[in-house]
Parts: structure tokens; sequence; C-alpha cells
């Protein structure tokens, strides 16, 4: 019986990603054939058989484009109110990212604008960023609370996130980031402000069915090790996976931590120890690299990229997508900036956007490669070689995107 597929992208360079010996997993002159919303046939177009070619109501020629799996942005804190223009303008003047947080700027100046919008006005606001980010490819993304920093704002965050990836094609995943920073109601008690994260908000947020994993900001304009320990013990006792912003400014082995607790992921990374790199691979924590806050901030220290390499850690690439230390809309930009200041390879990055973001999210079963079974989230471009996606530089060569097998001009 001919299998009953409802479209087949044919004659294209699929770059499946699955790890192996053929570099981006290449298939050439490959066919993706789709059946209810998942890849149910991946090959050699020459492979593919007849009758089921020839019983598929859409065939498209893809003409030697190149087909990858749909791009995955793991970390975000893409819904937000108002921006940070003028805090950028203060850099420029000399002040730097921990002089102007401690001045009650940073994060704190973004809560209270964030908490004077109704939910209806963080979604008007996040909208044309995902619409951006989208149109580059990207067909799931993580998105933060973390600019409430009170029980009441962190759910209408985690709420508003929720309605833009109900409305739009893309799978949202939400993370509760309630211990991203102190709010100033919290001054000086810091252990208190963790009890209302830990006692008040993850049970709230569990209740509610509201995120799909618990992060905390470790730093010393953050949280310690032993306050993010407590917040990890909370979201593990409501069934909540969790991972964490670690060694962005310092070394606070935050990492490490992360990973002894099971963590999907540990984020940023500049400081993080050779010694650190090894734990995160063997516990199979992945390692999150955020090129666009490094360039913004102008960072000058390196994550370890060796290290993890060595020791084989996962590694992926996120935007951080947030009004202050990385306004970036777009993922393909990541992709360039982690080959040009991290020194990735481009197949490194775009498995950092696939394969190894689907991990930094728990989703590795679903999504992040081209294989029967996973979710039809695909990507055709424009161009023929898939180094070419890192290369380029405020370009969009995406020729269609594929949600769940629909693309949004069907
Ligand atoms: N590190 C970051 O780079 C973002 N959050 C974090 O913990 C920045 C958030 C902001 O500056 O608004
Ligand atoms: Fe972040």
């Amino acid at each position: 019986m001919a299998a009953n597929w409802d479209i087949l992208w044919t004659n294209a360079r699929v770059a499946t990603m699955v790890a192996g010996d053929t570099p981006y997993g290449l298939i050439e002159a490959g066919a993706v054939a789709v059946a209810g919303g998942e890849i149910a046939w991946v090959g050699s177009a020459a492979d593919a058989p007849d009758d089921a070619v020839r019983a598929c109501p859409r065939v498209v020629d893809c003409a030697g484009q190149l087909v990858t799996p749909g791009l995955i942005d793991c970390h975000t804190h893409l819904v937000y109110g108002g921006n940070r223009a003028r805090e950028f303008e203060m850099r420029l003047e000399g002040a730097s990212y921990e002089d102007i947080s401690r001045a009650g700027g940073g994060i704190n100046s973004t809560v209270r604008e964030t908490r004077a919008a109704d939910e209806n006005a963080l979604v008007t606001a996040a909208l044309p960023r995902l619409r951006r980010l989208m149109a580059d490819g990207v067909t799931t993304i993580e998105i933060k609370s973390g600019y409430g920093l009170d029980t009441e704002t962190e759910l209408k965050m985690l709420r508003a996130a929720r309605r833009l990836g109900d409305a739009n094609p893309v799978t949202v995943a939400t993370t509760f980031l309630g211990a991203h920073a102190l709010p100033p109601e919290y001054d000086g008690r810091a252990d208190a402000y963790i009890d209302l994260v830990c006692d008040e908000m993850i049970p709230a947020i569990a209740a509610a069915g509201a995120a799909d994993a618990v992060d905390a900001f470790c730093e010393t304009i953050a949280f310690s090790p032993q306050q993010v320990e407590r917040v990890f013990r909370a979201a593990a006792a409501h069934g909540l996976p969790v991972k964490l912003h670690a060694e962005q400014l310092s070394d606070q082995g935050g990492a490490a931590l992360a990973a002894r607790h099971g963590a999907l992921s540990a984020d940023h990374l500049e400081y993080l120890s050779d010694k650190d790199a090894k734990v995160l691979a063997e516990r199979g924590t992945a390692a999150v690299l955020l090129p666009g806050a490094f360039y913004f901030l102008r960072e000058t220290k390196q994550p370890p990229l060796a290290a993890l390499r060595d020791h084989g850690a996962a590694i992926a690439i996120a935007s951080d997508s947030n009004p202050g230390s990385s306004p970036v809309v777009s993922l393909l930009l990541m992709l360039n900036m982690a080959c040009t200041l991290f020194r990735m390879t481009p197949e490194e990055a775009l498995a950092g956007v696939t394969r190894n973001a689907a991990r930094a999210l728990g989703m590795a079963d679903r999504i992040g490669t081209v294989e029967v079974g996973k979710r039809a989230d695909l990507v055709r471009w424009r161009v023929a070689d898939p180094a070419e996606l890192a290369y380029r530089i405020g370009d969009n060569p995406s020729a269609a995107v594929m949600f769940g097998g629909r693309t949004e001009d069907e």
C-alpha cells in the first residue's frame, strides 16, 4: 500500500544534521516527505518509493536548494516592556553593564516597564521580534519570564509567551526565570526573595502549567550558587527541569552546579573553566553560547570552546534576544558571530541551532534533525552550501519555512 504523503520536497541537498561521519548529515539529491505533520520519509530522491511519489498531492522540486531542520532559538527573553537604547548610549559614554545594573538600571529598568505593561501590550511588542526570527527559519523558540519578579507579572509574561505560540505556527517553550534579578522591594533581602520564588512563584507557575522549565541567573549582580540551588530544589519538587545563566561575567561554578542538578543547559559560559566544561559534557548538560551578548557587551573573555569540544559537550547557539545585553532578532546572524567571534565551524554553528538546541530544550526526540518521526519543521534555503548560512551577514536566504508540515503561504 502506498504511503499517504501530504507533501514531498525533492531534488534538494538535505542537511539532516544527524550526527555521524557525513558533514552536516548531508544527503545529495535528496527528498523529504511529510505526512500528518511529521517527517515520513527522507533519503536519496532516487530511492523514494514510486507509488508514494505518484500519489503525493504536492511535490516541490527544490532545484538543488538546501533543506535543513527548522532552526531552534533555545534561549530568549523575547517578552518585555520598553527598551534600553538609553543604556546603550550610557555604555558608549563609559558606564559598564554592571555599573548600570547597580545604579538601578539594567534588568530592573525593564522590570518597571514590564510591570506597567498589560498582557496584550507585551504580546504586541514581542510579535514583530518573533516574526523576524521566524522569517529567519526559526520554528521553535524558548521564551523566558524574568522581567516581572513578582508572581503576578511573571505569570503575565508567561501567558504572553504562550499566546505568541498559540497565535503563530512556531512552537514556543516557556521558562520561568524568577531568579533573574533582585527586585527593588527586596533590596538587601535576597534570601527572602528566593523564599518567594521557591514557596510562592514556582508552585503557582507549576499549578498553572505556565512554564516548561526553570532558569536562574548565577552571578555577583544576581544570585549565589546557594540561592540557585534552592531554586533548583523547588523546581525539582514540582517536576520542572532546570537550566542556568552561568559564568557570564565571572566564574561562580554555576555551570557545574547546574550539571549536578541534571540541568538541560548552562548558558553564556564565557568564564567557564576547562574543568567545568568536562562536568557539563559528562552530565549531558548542553552548553549554550550566546554570541550576541558577547558582542553587544564587548566581552573579551572567550568561552572555552576547545575544552567543550575536547570533552564532547553538546554546544548550542542562541540569540539571547533581550533589551539589555542582546537586542538581536536574527538567529542567522548568531551563526555568523559564533564563527567569527568564537571560531566555531559553520557545521558546529548549524548543529548549535538545530540538534544541540533541541537538546538544550529537552526536545531532542521531537525536533532538531531531519529524521523520520520528528516534527516536520524544515527550512528550504536559496543556497546550496550549508556553510553559506553562517557566512552571510544581514542576509536572509530562506525560501520556505515549514512548521509541523505547513508553510505559511499554504
Ligand atoms: N544575562 C543576560 O545577558 C540577560 N539576562 C541575563 O541574566 C540580560 C538581561 C538584561 O540585561 O535585560
Ligand atoms: Fe539570557
